[in-house]
């Protein structure tokens, strides 16, 4: 068969017109002192997901089809930070100060990287984006129309936050979207579990859910 074994029912591969978009799995959001941490969260339930998450982007390179990774950041001078953000929840350490791993959720600093086991090859697109969306003030849908891409497959954190914003984003603009389920983690396991269950609800309202094995299986028999 040439779809992907999902829920709530198969989905409908189109093998040339498919990417995998690795959402935000940077050190600010999975290691101590970053800014998931500083919101109080055990960033534990983050790293958990880097042996999946790094199957599922060796499945695509394998089967040659692209690899998007995404990254919450900011400009230094936080020209795209409004103060709504920055002071929500009134964190110890806000986005753009100074922490153990450089300065928060700021591009080009060390805690604000892609992991280094998930880190992007040569070739693979880098979207830098300031919101929990990544279609938000980004090129990401013009790259993804260039390229003819019109299903996506999602991974990485936190899934009812950037994970679910973005495929919300996706569906609005037409894409076709699936969630790998244990190639995406929450700070909340409630939560994940709802996100997942309303992703799928009435038909796929927003899209599928599978596990890594069965996208690795669809990609590659397709
Ligand atoms: N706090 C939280 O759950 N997530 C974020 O702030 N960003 C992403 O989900 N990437």
């Amino acid at each position: 068969m040439t779809g992907i074994n999902a829920e709530p029912f198969a989905f409908p591969l189109k093998r040339n017109a498919i990417a995998l978009i690795v959402i935000d799995m940077q050190r600010d959001f999975a290691e101590v002192g970053g800014f998931g941490a500083s919101l109080g969260n055990d960033v534990t339930r983050v790293q958990s997901i880097v042996p999946d998450v790094k199957r599922l982007i060796q499945g695509f390179r394998d089967a040659e089809l692209p690899v998007i990774h995404t990254m919450e950041c900011h400009r230094p001078n936080l020209s795209d930070l409004p103060p709504a953000k920055r002071n929500r929840g009134n964190p110890p350490l806000k986005i753009g100060d100074r922490g153990p791993m450089g300065r928060i959720l700021i591009a080009g600093e060390p805690g604000t990287a892609i992991m280094a086991e998930l880190a992007p090859i040569d070739g693979e697109t880098v979207i830098e984006k300031p919101g929990k969306g990544a279609f938000y003030a980004t090129p990401l849908d013009d790259i993804l129309k260039e390229r003819g891409i019109a299903q996506l497959v999602f991974a990485g954190v936190t899934t009812e936050v950037c994970v679910q914003t973005t495929m919300r984003e996706a569906n609005d603009r037409g894409y076709e979207c699936l969630l790998a389920r244990d190639a995406t983690e929450s700070y909340f396991p409630e939560f994940k579990a709802a996100a997942i269950a309303m992703i799928q609800a009435q038909g796929a309202i927003v899209g599928w859910i599978a596990s890594v094995d069965d996208v690795i299986q669809g990609i590659s028999n397709a």
